[in-house]
């Protein structure tokens, strides 16, 4: 018996070791087995490089706090994109549709693209575009030449932030455009939802069923868009409201309509950058959104909600990410619950 104790103790260890390393194991497996991302400049990382567009972002300060430094990310550093990957348990961030391997549409591709919208043609003042519609298509090619199982697809994540351009490029430019002269706020959301819908159902037949939709910020606070006083302008704020409620409707529709699938809604219009500063954290000449190239730009970026005069820092991304994962500001399911 006394004998024995040391080699009971020693089992023990041996049996807690192999469950630490379990658990371990566990943390860091990978959810889903793939992870698909399309929509505007807030997750675009690095579609627009070789476009002719001035939607563009690969260069300095861009990717100033990025490991490998400018790559066509609105932002300092990392994105909402990158920072779900991680949660997820992803080893490498999802890489850009553009000069990617057929082989990487088995584990996930980012087709995003800097100033694109549910509409075709927002967004197309700034250049060439990947309009949602363009991402599907794109989407549709490389499953479709990689040969992804529909099975397999149907347990990807699929996250999707569009609508903002639709606002910024669109309907809310001085002078007005035509849909700014043709539809009231509450007619133009509707429309803009109802193309989404279709868009959603496109990508739902291609296999899509744990989807994440991410509604619009407060467009109107963003450097870019304040007011003469400085203010927020709250009819941008109103119109892009609006916009949300829809979507948080078409979302619950989607969910009982579309046979097995989850759709969720994520808030960000109540959430991000509150309690840090709301000026431009790098150089933007007056009446641009995009930082202007090796300027000098604000030396603590975790203290700042907006890194240009529109896109958010990585901090704001990062608790954005995990708030959604979580399910803090995702409903009716956290991204952790569409995952598994
Ligand atoms: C920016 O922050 C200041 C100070 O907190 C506040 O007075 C101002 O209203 C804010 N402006 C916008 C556009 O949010
Ligand atoms: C989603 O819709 C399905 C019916 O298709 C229903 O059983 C489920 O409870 C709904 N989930 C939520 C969170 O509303
Ligand atoms: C300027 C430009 O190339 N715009 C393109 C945006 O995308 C649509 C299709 O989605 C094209 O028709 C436009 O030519």
């Amino acid at each position: 018996m006394v004998k024995g104790r040391p080699k009971a103790m020693s089992v023990m260890i041996i049996i807690a070791t192999v469950a630490t390393a379990m658990t371990d194991a566990a943390a860091l497996a990978q959810q889903v087995p793939c992870y698909f991302v399309f929509g505007d400049t807030f997750f675009d990382n690095g579609n627009n490089n070789d476009l002719v567009t001035n939607a563009k972002s690969n260069y300095l300060p861009y990717g100033i706090d990025f490991p490998k430094g400018p790559t066509g990310r609105f932002t300092n550093g990392r994105t909402i994109p990158d920072f779900l990957a991680g949660l997820l348990g992803f080893k490498d961030l999802i890489p850009p549709f553009a000069g990617s391997s057929p082989t990487q549409a088995l584990t996930g591709l980012n087709y995003a693209s800097g100033a694109s919208g549910i509409l075709d043609n927002s967004g197309k003042n700034l250049g060439d575009n990947l309009s949602l519609n363009r991402q599907i298509g794109n989407h549709f090619r490389a499953i479709t030449r990689a040969g992804v199982p529909k099975e397999r697809l149907k347990k990807c994540l699929y996250t999707i932030s569009t609508g903002s351009s639709d606002y910024v490029n669109d309907y809310l430019v001085s002078p007005p455009s035509l849909n700014g002269l043709l539809f009231t706020p509450d007619q133009f959301a509707q429309f803009l939802v109802r193309v989404y819908s279709f868009q959603l159902k496109v990508l739902y037949i291609l296999g899509a069923r744990k989807v994440a939709l991410f509604g619009l910020p407060k467009l109107g606070c963003a450097p870019g868009l304040v007011t003469q006083g400085g203010g927020c302008d709250e009819k941008a704020n109103s119109a892009v409201k609006l916009f949300n409620t829809k979507l948080r409707a078409l979302v619950d529709d989607l969910n009982k309509t579309l046979a097995g699938a989850k759709f969720t809604y994520v808030d960000a219009f109540n959430t991000a950058g509150l309690g840090l500063r709301n000026e431009s954290c790098c150089t933007v000449q007056p009446g641009q959104i995009l930082c202007v190239a090796n300027q000098p730009v604000c030396a603590n970026r975790n203290q700042y909600a907006y890194f240009d005069a529109f896109h958010f820092t990585e901090v704001v991304y990062s608790v954005d990410a995990k708030s959604a994962f979580t399910g803090q500001t995702a409903s009716p399911y956290s991204i952790a619950a569409l995952a598994s």
